[in-house]
């Protein structure tokens, strides 16, 4: 028989690295890890790690061999800087490696008769305001507005919630009998910042690298203008929108695609609450006018109505709360 697990690929990223210490301490089922890299040595002995790509089907061939897959939890991509390096690398790996999880957990779902979950972190990224003054005219976007992406990344990310979409409402519609279908959700998610982790290769990464380029004492420029403003939110609340949307009853789940919000805030403001705690810190602007422009075509912020309503989604951290209770203290540890 194969062993009933929960598969989180992209495990040793950001999202990856808060979400696999929660499922540890609190999931039933044995968690597999998919990495590029090798687990952490805090983990190691704690999950099945398996170190390869997303885009290798001969390694998911191998994993349906010896295990059962229960949900998924896909967050392995190319952020959105990094993605215009090389937006043929990005469509590879957040395109066509969704492409083929989504294959499998069908495949799968078919053969258990039981659909498998298939929680996905989508972006404010998928979002693309034309222009400063229509950001500001809509500050509050939601789920079906504004989807013009003007990102490889944000544009990966779209068109996979409509194939999530697909394989779970229209797979096989042609069939006289239609298979059981897997169960996708995804989540937009606002800038995420992690008092243990930096991010990297994204564009709302200014806020985190502010944040712990002043603990660690060190100068930083900001690399967008101080009226920037986005959403963000604290890390443990990404991990709790993503477990809370898995363990939602079906018949709570309206829709396939939930915005999820905590607080916006301009760069300015960012940088004094920053300071705030670090008075010391030294936190200049050099703009880079072409992550500037991506950070003007996302809004300012989510409605998250739906999410409130369909499956009881709140934020615990907002702004005050996520800096004095959950980032200062950590972050100050980690670098003492
Ligand atoms: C990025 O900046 O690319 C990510 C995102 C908004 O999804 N943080």
């Amino acid at each position: 028989m194969r062993k009933k697990v929960i598969l989180i690929t992209g495990a040793c990223g950001e999202i990856g690295h808060a979400l696999v210490d929660y499922l540890i301490e609190n999931s039933d089922l044995p968690v597999v890890t998919l990495d590029l890299q090798d687990a952490s040595p805090e983990i190691v002995d704690k999950v099945i790690h398996v170190k390869g790509s997303v885009t290798d089907k001969s390694l998911f061939d191998r994993l349906i061999s010896e295990y059962e897959i229960d949900i998924i939890y896909h967050l392995a991509a190319l952020l959105s800087t990094s993605a215009e390096f090389n937006p043929v690398a990005a469509h590879n790996v957040n395109v066509e490696g969704t492409l083929m999880l989504l294959e499998m957990a069908a495949s799968q779902t078919e053969f258990r008769g039981k659909p498998v979950k298939f929680i996905f972190p989508s972006s404010i990224a998928a979002y693309g305001m034309p222009d400063l003054e229509t950001k500001t005219q809509f500050p509050n976007v939601k789920e079906w507005e504004w989807n013009y992406p003007t990102t490889m990344y944000g544009a990966n990310k779209l068109y996979c919630e409509m194939l999530g979409i697909y394989f779970s409402d229209h797979f096989k519609q042609l069939a006289e009998i239609r298979p059981v279908t897997l169960d996708f959700r995804a989540i937009r998610f606002p800038g995420l910042i992690s008092a243990f982790t930096l991010p990297s290769g994204g564009t709302t990464d200014y806020g985190p690298e502010m944040l712990h380029a002043a603990a660690k004492g060190e100068t930083y420029n900001c690399f967008v203008r101080e009226d920037s403003a986005i959403p963000f939110m604290a890390m443990p609340d990404a991990v709790k929108s993503l477990t809370l949307l898995a363990e939602a009853p079906d018949e709570k789940i309206k829709k396939r695609v939930y915005n999820i919000s905590a607080f916006s805030l301009l760069a300015s403001e960012f940088r004094e609450e920053v300071l705030k705690y670090f008075p010391e810190a030294k936190i200049g602007y050099q703009i880079h006018p072409q992550r500037q422009k991506i950070i003007d075509s996302w809004p300012i912020g989510c409605d998250d109505t739906a999410a409130q309503e369909d499956w009881g989604w709140s934020a615990d951290y907002g702004l005050e709360r996520c800096f004095e209770e959950y980032l200062v203290p950590n972050i100050k540890k980690r670098y003492e």
